[in-house]
């Protein structure tokens, strides 16, 4: 994308825009200035930008229903106006099928979160979990923040790790991110001091990653805390998602009054400030994927104006919600869909409804080209803001899933999803294929080829093509046969497979340290020259057959203009993304350098000599 020209009324913001610009990690004192600044206009144009680069156009949203089972707490936390005592007028208790009424098969997103029930036992909250499971198998379960886990790990004496793996098993998928509140001693102390402190905290979503369970982020802000406190409470989440890779979106939550135990100190918060906190956070946690406005406590006028200030997560339909309502917040409990497709519209984005892995189950525009947001796809790209189309950022399997649902007009289709989809895909003359290396699609390996017979390779779970040509490597160029597994999507250790096989930018980062175990590395499409003399073709771009005569000259037009310039900027193109992934811009070059972006005869010949090995592989494996 690229940089906009940003007019600075505050000077010290262009030291930081030349960072941001360049990639370049924030510190604790550029997150100062910037929570300190006047400069709005500067503030949201640089959000804006990381938010551009990272998610295009969409605007994420799912379906949603929030479960709050119970709200008697042993708790009595200053900022709260939700827990009470069990005889409390308020006090409430969902039985099972209460919480099975208020979910239909239209829900795609369950949340539970609530207070700490002096008497439920371990197995009450494993049961609820179970059911949803049982009645709704479709539902994604996002269950229990880590104030809950504490909570049961201390009441019912089991390890972290037990109460999370008893709870995956019953059906969680993901941890929401309340509970956090804001990581610092003197507001631990001063405001909620009975419950778990940052290290818990930290160390409750470390332990989830490690197991596979994803998880969110977030922040109380709008009270007692000061900036330096915010600041520091990013960095933390960043230092952490550093480690794990776990933590899906971060979630401003502004503080509301209401008649808690701060109100006297606290007014709620300003529009001028919730913006302000998304697009910090945007800004500081530049390895975060998403940024979330959550109107349920920013308004859902504030959290429409945030998805240009960073934000490219807004909070779902909800379907009911007591937590920010009992502490005095003005807004409906629960939004319809039209009126979040409006609120994405408004601000200009594309509406995509997300599952609770943030995969794209729709999309809610015309004209959506899929973009694969991997550097050597960075060419095709260069012409399309001045264009009709909008980009989506999605991972290659996913270009040929939503194709295939008619979601996508058009996009650079990974070979083997454009095969399959071939009947209903016009494709283009253009292609991204590689000369000889490719570089970015390499198996990590302890051994050659011929004696990883019967060993156990993990492959990248981002795209079939490169998975199909290493089968056809193992089998027909090798006649070996191994054991090949779906890497989990956070892996923190290769240690227990013989050989790994990863794509894209991810692969391109590890190549120095071999993901510090492996001692050799093979280059897939180099493997393929080797045999066939052929160049590789990893992708293709093609456009639904059913698009009018208008959208694909259009679409021509663009890609011609795009590649034409891109093909002639390498440099330019590469300073971003050489400081993102690591690599000096020289090797950022040479690696574009290393592919032809336009479909030839030798592109043609390599597509269908792969379509002949791979039936010769189902043939071997019959
Ligand atoms: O931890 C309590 C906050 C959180 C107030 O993961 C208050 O997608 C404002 O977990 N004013 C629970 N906030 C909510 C939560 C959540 C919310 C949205 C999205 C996600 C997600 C998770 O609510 C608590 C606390 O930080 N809270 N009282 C109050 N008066």
């Amino acid at each position: 994308m690229e940089k906009p020209l940003i007019r600075f009324r505050d000077k010290r913001l262009q030291l930081i825009w030349e960072k941001v610009s360049t990639a370049e990690r924030l510190t604790f004192d550029d997150g100062h200035t910037l929570f300190q600044t006047n400069d709005f206009y500067a503030l949201g144009k640089m959000a804006r930008y990381v938010q551009m680069v990272k998610n295009g156009d969409a605007v994420y949203f799912s379906l949603n229903q929030k479960i709050e089972p119970t709200n008697i707490c042993v708790l009595t936390c200053k900022f709260c106006n939700f827990g009470v005592t069990k005889y409390h007028p308020r006090a409430y208790e969902l039985t099972i099928d209460a919480i099975l009424k208020m979910l239909n098969e239209q829900v795609r997103e369950v949340h539970i979160t609530g207070a700490l029930h002096p008497e439920w036992s371990f197995e009450h909250y494993v049961h609820i979990i179970r059911a949803i499971r049982e009645h709704f198998p479709r539902i994604g379960i996002k269950a229990f923040t880590a104030v809950e886990i504490w909570y049961f790990h201390k009441k019912f004496n089991l390890s972290i790790e037990e109460v999370l793996k008893r709870l995956q098993e019953a059906g969680v998928q993901a941890l929401p991110g309340g509970g956090a509140e804001v990581f610092s001693e003197r507001i631990h102390n001063e405001l909620f001091p009975q419950k778990l402190g940052a290290k818990e905290w930290l160390s409750i979503h470390r332990t989830a990653h490690l197991q596979g369970l994803p998880s969110n982020a977030t922040i109380l802000y709008g009270h007692i805390e000061t900036i330096e406190e915010r600041v520091n409470h990013l960095l933390q989440i960043r230092s952490l998602q550093d480690e794990t890779g776990g933590f899906l979106s971060f979630i401003p939550l502004a503080f509301q009054p209401g008649t808690t135990k701060i109100k006297p100190y606290a007014y709620p918060t300003s529009a001028l400030d919730d913006l302000k906190m998304i697009a910090v956070s945007r800004l500081l946690l530049d390895n975060v994927p998403h940024i979330k406005a959550y109107w349920v406590m920013s308004t859902e006028e504030v959290a429409s104006a945030a998805l240009n200030y960073g934000a490219d997560d807004l909070e779902g339909t909800v379907g009911g919600e007591r937590i920010a309502h009992d502490a005095g917040a003005r807004t409906p409990t629960k939004l319809s869909i039209n009126r979040i497709l409006s609120l994405i519209r408004d601000a200009g984005k594309i509406p995509v409804e997300r599952d609770i892995m943030y995969n794209p189950i729709a999309i809610h525009s015309p004209n959506v080209i899929g973009k694969i947001p991997y550097l050597n796809s960075v060419p095709f790209f260069t012409k399309f803001t001045s264009s009709s189309f909008k980009l989506l950022p999605l991972i290659p399997k996913q270009m040929g899933i939503l194709a295939e649902k008619k979601q996508l007009l058009a996009g650079l289709f990974p070979l083997i999803e454009y095969l399959r989809l071939k009947s209903m895909l016009l494709p283009l003359p253009y292609c991204l294929s590689s000369r000889d290396q490719v570089k970015s699609v390499l198996l990590f390996s302890n051994e050659g080829w011929k004696q990883l017979e019967g060993k156990k390779i993990g492959v990248t779970d981002a795209t079939v093509t490169s998975v199909m040509l290493l089968k056809v490597l193992l089998r027909v160029k090798y006649n070996v046969n191994a054991h090949i597994e779906r890497l989990p999507p956070m892996m923190s250790s290769y240690t227990h497979y013989d050989a790994v096989l990863l794509i894209g930018d991810q692969a391109l980062k590890h190549k120095k340290d071999a993901l510090g175990y492996f001692e050799l590395i093979f280059d897939l499409a180099h493997e393929w020259y080797e045999w066939k003399r052929l160049p590789f073709v990893f992708a293709l771009w093609a456009i639904q057959a059913s698009a009018t005569e208008e959208e694909k000259s259009a679409l021509l037009n663009t890609l011609n203009e795009s590649i034409d310039y891109g093909e002639r900027n390498f440099a330019k193109l590469c300073g971003y993304h050489a400081k993102q992934l690591k690599i000096s811009e020289i090797e950022c070059i040479e690696y574009l350098e290393g592919f032809n972006f336009r479909m030839g005869q030798r592109e043609l010949a390599s597509i269908q000599e792969f379509e002949r090995c791979i039936s010769e592989l189902i043939t071997i494996e019959h």
